[in-house]
């Protein structure tokens, strides 16, 4: 299909058909695009067909990108990085993409509404797309689908994927799960402690940056980098050498030098297999909790199940004994009863 017959489909009705979703997708169409994304999100039953028709229909994503993560404590300045330097690096030939994923709490529609605010300016370059998604309370702060969705967005010609999210827990741990890089975008604290971050999440984090170095927050920053350097200097895992950046939005401070630092890294990986590696783990990382999320919603809908849950639920009530010893007697029981 022309691209012109796409756009006129666009035009002409709101509703589209899988077909003209794939190949206005594989065009670049933003419209198609921004579709393609709410279905992929879409958490009602009736769309699961349209999804595995749009996956089927879909080439395999072979694009050569690079998927950032942005995360850290809120308010941080993850946006404001963002919006400092994508502005400068989007090009025709380098389309950036900024998936900013919220999380959902009841504040959570001016929350998205604030991060569009946030990056108004951004909003308006044609080569950047920015998606704000409601992470529909999925554990941590990403969004169920966001995997599909960078897919997506690779097929649609974006070299470079930016997923912000606010992380102080398990989403670092998911984000790592999803991107090649993970920048830990931290504020001048009290200077001794981990901002209410565990020292694990921080480890999980390739680029530490403390963001606001300027001002009177300027002697605190570098106090809190030094302070992150020590902590975690001891402590290098696999990987990519942890490096740690002073940034200020507001001075430009650090922005620049934290792009150079990013794309030495890309060179880094595109001399080796690392990120092709990272992503075959990654794909299997998530179609086995795709599998589990699965099992678990159609044992949760199973009338038998949910019966012999109530039931266990039941004797849990009237008994002193742990429900650990009732889970495995549960499991027991209900296996007994599967068919041989
Ligand atoms: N002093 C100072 N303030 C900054 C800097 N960058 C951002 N801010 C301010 O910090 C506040 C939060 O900035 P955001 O960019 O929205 O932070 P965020 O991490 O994206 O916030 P959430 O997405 O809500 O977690 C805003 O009021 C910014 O003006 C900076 O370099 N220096
Ligand atoms: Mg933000």
């Amino acid at each position: 299909m022309s691209k012109e017959s796409v756009i006129s489909k666009i035009k002409s009705r709101n509703k589209w058909l899988v077909n003209d979703l794939v190949s206005g997708v594989l065009q670049g169409n933003i419209s198609a695009l921004s579709k393609a994304i709410t279905l992929v999100e879409s958490q009602s039953p009736k769309d699961i067909s349209s999804k595995n028709k749009l996956f089927e229909q879909l080439p395999s994503n072979q694009a050569k990108t690079l998927r950032i993560a942005v995360t850290g404590v809120p308010g941080a300045g993850k946006s404001s990085i963002l919006e400092s330097l994508v502005d400068e690096i989007a090009s025709d030939t380098h389309k950036v993409a900024i998936l900013a994923i919220d999380p959902s709490s009841p504040m959570s529609m001016g929350s998205i509404l604030g991060d569009k605010t946030r990056m108004e300016k951004l909003a308006k370059n044609p080569d950047v797309y920015i998606r704000p998604s409601p992470n529909q309370l999925h554990l941590g702060g990403l969004s169920i689908y966001t995997y599909e969705s960078i897919s997506l967005l690779e097929l649609a010609g974006f070299n470079t994927i930016f997923v912000e999210t606010v992380g102080v827990g398990q989403s670092e741990f998911e984000v790592k799960q999803l991107t090649d890089l993970v920048w830990m975008v931290l504020a001048p604290g009290g200077g001794d402690e981990l901002q209410g971050i565990k020292k694990g999440i921080i480890e999980m984090a390739d680029f530490i940056i403390v963001n606001k170095a300027d001002g009177d927050l300027m002697s605190s920053a570098k106090v809190a980098l030094s302070h992150y350097k020590n902590a975690l200097h001891y402590n290098q895992g696999s990987g990519i050498q942890k490096e740690f950046f002073l940034c200020s939005t507001y001075s430009g401070l650090g922005i620049k030098d934290l792009w150079s630092r990013t794309m030495a890294i890309k060179e880094k990986f595109e001399s080796t297999d690392e990120i092709s590696l990272k992503r075959i783990q990654q794909k299997s990382y998530w179609f086995e909790k795709r599998v589990m999320e699965g099992w678990t919603s159609i044992l949760s809908s199973n009338p038998y199940f949910r019966g012999k849950l109530d039931e266990y639920a039941d004797i849990l009530k009237r008994s002193n004994n742990t429900p650990f010893f009732y889970a495995n007697q549960f499991i027991s029981d209900v296996l007994r009863s599967l068919p041989k």
